[in-house]
């Protein structure tokens, strides 16, 4: 549970050409490199906590071995270190596979993990076309709490908080944020439906709407799964995954909007595979250094010749914006980001 490895990245020595005393030049730039660790890891989530950058993936790999949770931080983007085993099927006892994409957030001196387990299907999914007599699947998003971004979290409610499906949402690829009106939300949803809900000040349910609801659905088009929000200068940024994520075609869209709520009109995609470098980019997260306008994209990608469904690494680049607001499409580089200390 304690262990901890170190990666670090790629010291890049470039040759320049001085253009007016053509004498040559030598630059060190210290860069993070692509991907950013050895391992298949994929959805990952990055967040800055105090002076350190920290990022939860999900440990890519069949459903059954997905039964723990490693995180990583780093001061600096570039030499990261692993924290093995952060929560477990042991701790979580109504899991016992498919832990994914975590999200994590502080609150009151406490840290939060919400994580997805177990990959329920609902009713009319293809397991109980199957399975017709099978009973309810247990399983949904759950919350683990820690007194440290490293673990270990502890089964924060004993049960999920979101247990079935709404609005045809399967119950995955949560985010959790605090949002411009001071109050904390979930956005979630696979199977190409995404619900946004509020959550009570300690975490342990959702607030109902003033309708009753207990969710809303936000679902924009093109949507399949992995949703997460930005905010910058007074505005919403919601992104999400489409495509297939089991091959080429995954990516990332996103909308910009004044609510929460939305409408949210699909604007363009950011991320996408580049043939020369990896395929499949997708299910992201943005880190937004403090105070300042710089931005990164965290996402999973998968490498040239790609030989298994679950071979996913975790890559770092630049997210920028352009005059109007609207966001660049991303470069996939193999370099990733210089050392960006907080
Ligand atoms: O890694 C498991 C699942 O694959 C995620 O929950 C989806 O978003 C997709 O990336």
């Amino acid at each position: 549970m304690n262990k901890a490895f170190a990666f670090t990245g790629l010291l890049l020595v470039l040759f320049g050409c001085n253009q007016n005393t053509k004498n040559s030049q030598t630059e060190e730039r210290i860069l993070s490199g692509n991907p950013l660790w050895e391992g298949w890891y994929a959805d990952p989530e990055g967040v800055v906590f105090g002076d350190e950058y920290w990022i939860y993936p999900t440990f890519s790999a069949k459903y059954e071995e997905q039964v723990f949770l490693d995180a990583f931080s780093s001061k600096d983007l570039v030499t990261w270190t692993k924290h093995e085993g952060i929560i477990d099927t042991s701790i979580v006892k109504w899991a016992n596979r498919a832990m994914w994409a975590p999200s994590a957030i502080e609150k009151d001196g406490r840290y939060f993990l919400f994580f997805a387990a177990n990959d329920i299907q609902n009713q009319d999914g293809p397991y109980w076309k199957d399975n017709p007599d099978a009973a309810k699947q247990q399983g949904g998003i759950g919350i683990g709490v820690a007194d440290s971004p490293a673990g270990p979290f502890a089964d924060y409610l004993g049960k999920p908080l979101i247990d079935q499906f709404y609005n045809g949402a399967q119950p995955i690829d949560q985010y959790v944020f605090k949002a411009m009106d001071g109050k904390y939300y979930i956005v979630y949803g696979g199977w190409r439906h995404c619900n946004i809900g509020q959550l009570n000040d300690d975490f342990t349910a959702l607030v109902p709407f003033e309708d009753g609801d207990l969710v809303k659905e936000i679902t924009p088009e093109g949507y399949v799964e992995g949703p997460t929000f930005a905010i910058r200068n007074g505005k919403y940024y919601f992104m999400w995954s489409e495509g297939n994520w089991g091959d080429e075609t995954y990516r990332v869209a996103y909308a910009i909007s004044d609510s929460l709520f939305g409408p949210f009109e699909r604007i363009g995609t950011i991320l996408s595979q580049d043939p020369e470098v990896a395929t499949g980019s997708g299910h992201h997260s943005v880190i937004n250094v403090p105070n300042t306008d710089e931005w990164y994209i965290v996402y999973h990608r998968r490498p040239i010749p790609n030989e298994g469904r679950d071979h996913r690494v975790t890559c770092i680049d630049k997210l920028e914006f352009n005059e109007d607001g609207t966001i660049k499409p991303v470069k996939i580089t193999f370099e990733g980001v210089e050392a960006r200390p907080l």
